[in-house]
């Protein structure tokens, strides 16, 4: 049987076929070649009720078409990037490494801004002002649900993730996007609950998401909520390729002196000037110059 794994712990995966969701472990092969799942794989199973491990067995994984280390899933056409302005206060250089890492991966990113109650309005606008015209970008009140159905038009049908730094509202929003569904919670809860003895204990808040869980939503819509992070690293690639993470550079680059313009140090440099006429914003250009720096620690 074919399925989708939506959710992983301790060894455990949970599998949805379309209807139900069975739990079970990775054949011993997989393991022993140190083959990790995903959340998000499609992967091939036989359902084994007599298995001490499970209802069911995973043979191998069949589609993952692309994935992120972090936070770590498979599929997506697209991946939210959710972040408030206050309460946490935003890390635009961590922001914009979520962005690359999208563009890396061949996942469209859609930027969110969360909190849209405690920044205030102006400051929305300036951050909306600094992404709308790169991706698509909404704000959202996770306490009032507005804009809940902007970002529900744009993520219709779906595999998209939540991803962003603890505490911005991702589980928030994912409640809000699958309220009233029949969704497979209940189903899941009961599945782990079979398998609470190994699951270990965590002194963390009740709320905090400690893994990957995927909420199929009626419309086709396959939601990943995700565990937030404070930090992220950058994926090890040459510091010339930052340059192409960064679309705003992209129809520029060709009107640089040098066509090998890192858009640093150079005269001539048609990025530096728009920079200068404010056509490129000064945080997504600070970011692009802590990535570059960030990525030559992997060239020593
Ligand atoms: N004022 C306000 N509070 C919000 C909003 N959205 C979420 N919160 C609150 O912020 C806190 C964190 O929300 P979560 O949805 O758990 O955040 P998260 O991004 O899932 O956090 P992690 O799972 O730790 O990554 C909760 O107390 C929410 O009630 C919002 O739009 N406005
Ligand atoms: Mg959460
Ligand atoms: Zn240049």
């Amino acid at each position: 049987m074919t399925g989708t794994v939506v959710k992983g712990i301790g060894g455990f995966y949970f599998v949805y076929d379309g209807e139900s969701v069975v739990m079970g472990k990775a054949r011993g092969n997989l393991k022993r070649n140190k083959e990790l799942i995903y959340v998000g794989d499609i992967v091939d199973f036989d359902i084994d009720e007599n298995d001490k491990d499970g209802e069911c067995v995973i043979h191998r994984v069949i589609e993952r078409k692309n994935y992120l280390t972090r936070p770590p899933v498979s599929n997506l056409d697209i991946l939210v990037v959710v972040f408030s302005l206050v309460r946490p206060d935003v890390n635009y250089p961590v922001v914009d490494k979520l962005i690359a890492g999208c563009e890396l991966a061949g996942i469209d990113p859609v930027i969110c801004i969360s909190k849209s109650d405690l920044a205030g309005a102006e400051a929305v606008a300036e951050a909306l002002k600094i992404y709308s015209p790169l991706y698509p970008s909404v704000s959202v009140n996770g306490m009032s649900g507005d804009g809940i159905e902007e970002l529900r038009a744009l993520i219709s049908g779906k595999k998209v993730a939540l991803a962003g730094p603890s505490g911005v509202g991702k589980s928030t929003i994912t409640n809000l996007l699958h309220a009233d569904e029949p969704g497979i919670a209940e189903a899941e809860e009961a599945l782990l609950k079979a398998a609470t003895g190994r699951i270990g204990k965590t002194g963390r808040g009740r709320h905090t998401t400690r893994h990957v869980e995927i909420f199929p939503l009626s419309d086709g819509t396959m939601l990943y909520d995700t565990p937030g992070f404070t930090s992220l690293d950058m994926p090890v690639i040459e510091p010339v390729a930052v340059r192409e993470l960064f679309p705003e550079f992209r129809s520029l680059s060709s009107c640089c002196r040098y066509s090998d313009c890192m858009h640093i140090n150079e005269p001539e440099c048609a990025v530096k000037e728009a920079l200068q006429q404010g056509k490129i914003s000064n945080s997504r250009y600070e970011s692009y110059k802590s990535m570059t720096e960030e990525v030559k620690k992997w060239q020593r």
